[in-house]
């Protein structure tokens, strides 16, 4: 990995002012059904908390692509004006944004690169591929191609990259993780509201006998694990119109048992990471930094925790979430983008995604 670079949403939303929104929203509906709710017939809402949620999950605050449009209790969700077919759309330009940075900081020009992987929780369309239209905007040659493994995107991508760059199919790979997860996030859903954050990363994977960027940091080794569940989905798609009883209803969002991923995620990713180690010989004190997904504080301490036999020390597993929420793909990424360039050589780094799918 020759260079990272991340694109920051302009627009930021405090726990505060989320919640403010929020509870006029439970106000307003409370209200408008309060017959329904006093013969039993409709629930009552109830308010969001900004204690409950630093709690629940360390998040203080999250970038956005639109603010007002979420702190609206009348609409509730990014406003986001749709682009002519000749313009750039909002994703690849997230994309582009971050790309850029990371390319200079691996001193590579877009000649240099073959392949260009945009690798995301939330495609903005079905197609053409978002990968092909950031191709074009930096004027690469080669191929592009869009995957989706949920928020562990970027490390599954990093891995196909590494492959391809190994097997000497591509001299350098670009790869970028934009996200807008408000446009997936229900802003009226207590459970959820508060959890994500918009961003994109990008990151250049090339052979080592090439890399010129400041910082390079060698793969020593990848692992892959997934195995179903429905606890993280959405079913938002195209076939929602050959079901037009089912448009609109709450699955065409992001949804989740939160406090079953929690309880499900925590120990896969543990093992999985202690195995990883395992194999490569790379002992747990050898172990300088965990980047880990950003989604959850606390999810963070336990598996830093177990993988470290002891809490980790400040700085040990870097923390963005607070600043940005749960960017998806983004997150881990960021994490390395903003806390990697002090290693020395020789440090030994951990770089871990999870989520949907899972
Ligand atoms: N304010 C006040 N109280 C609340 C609120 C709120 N906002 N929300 C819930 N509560 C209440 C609940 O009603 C419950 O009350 P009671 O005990 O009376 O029933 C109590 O607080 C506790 O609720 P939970 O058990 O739900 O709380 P948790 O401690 O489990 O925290 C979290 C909830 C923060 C969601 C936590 O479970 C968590 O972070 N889990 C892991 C989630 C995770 O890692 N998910 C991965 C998702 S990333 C991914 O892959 C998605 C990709 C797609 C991206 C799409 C973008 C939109």
């Amino acid at each position: 990995m020759t260079g990272t670079g991340i694109y920051t949403p302009a627009q930021s939303i405090s726990n505060a002012e989320l919640v403010v929104a929020f509870n006029e929203y439970v106000r307003r509906y409370n209200a408008a059904h309060a017959e329904a709710i006093a013969a039993g017939t409709v629930a009552q809402l109830l308010d969001s908390s900004a204690d409950f949620i630093i709690k629940a999950s360390g998040i203080k605050s999250r970038y956005v692509m639109d603010k007002t449009g979420v702190l609206d209790p009348d609409v509730m969700c990014p406003r986001i004006p749709e682009r002519p077919n000749d313009q750039i759309s909002i994703l690849a330009e997230m994309a582009v944004a971050a790309a850029r940075d990371a390319l200079a900081a691996a001193e590579r020009k877009t000649g240099d690169v073959d392949v260009v992987i945009v690798s995301c929780a939330n495609p903005q369309r079905a197609y053409p591929a978002i990968a092909i239209e950031v191709q074009n905007a930096l004027g690469i040659d080669g191929f592009a191609f869009d995957m989706n493994v949920g928020c562990a995107s970027a490390t599954f991508a990093l891995h196909a990259a590494s492959d391809m760059v190994a097997r000497g199919h591509a001299r350098a790979v670009l790869i970028c993780n934009p996200e807008i997860c408000s446009g997936h996030l229900d802003f009226r859903d207590r459970d959820s509201h508060f959890i994500f954050g918009d961003a994109a990363a990008s990151f250049v994977v090339e052979r080592a006998e090439t890399a010129q960027g400041r910082n390079s940091w060698e793969i020593v080794s990848t692992r892959l694990k997934t195995k179903f569940s429905n606890n993280i989905r959405n079913n938002f798609g195209f076939l929602n119109r050959a079901a037009p009883e089912g448009i609109g209803s709450r699955d065409k969002l992001f949804m989740q048992e939160g406090r079953k991923v929690f309880k499900e995620v925590v120990p896969m990713v543990s093992e999985l990471i202690l195995a990883h180690l395992a194999e490569n010989a790379v002992a747990r004190t050898a172990l300088k930094r965990l980047w880990l997904h950003q989604a959850n504080l606390n999810m963070n301490e336990m598996i830093a925790h177990r993988v470290l036999w002891r809490d980790a020390a400040p700085g040990e597993a870097p923390i963005v979430l607070d600043e940005y929420g749960n960017t998806s793909s983004a997150g881990s990424i960021i994490a390395f983008h903003k806390y990697s360039a002090d290693l020395a050589p020789g440090d030994f780094g951990l770089l871990c995604a999870f989520g949907a799918g899972y």
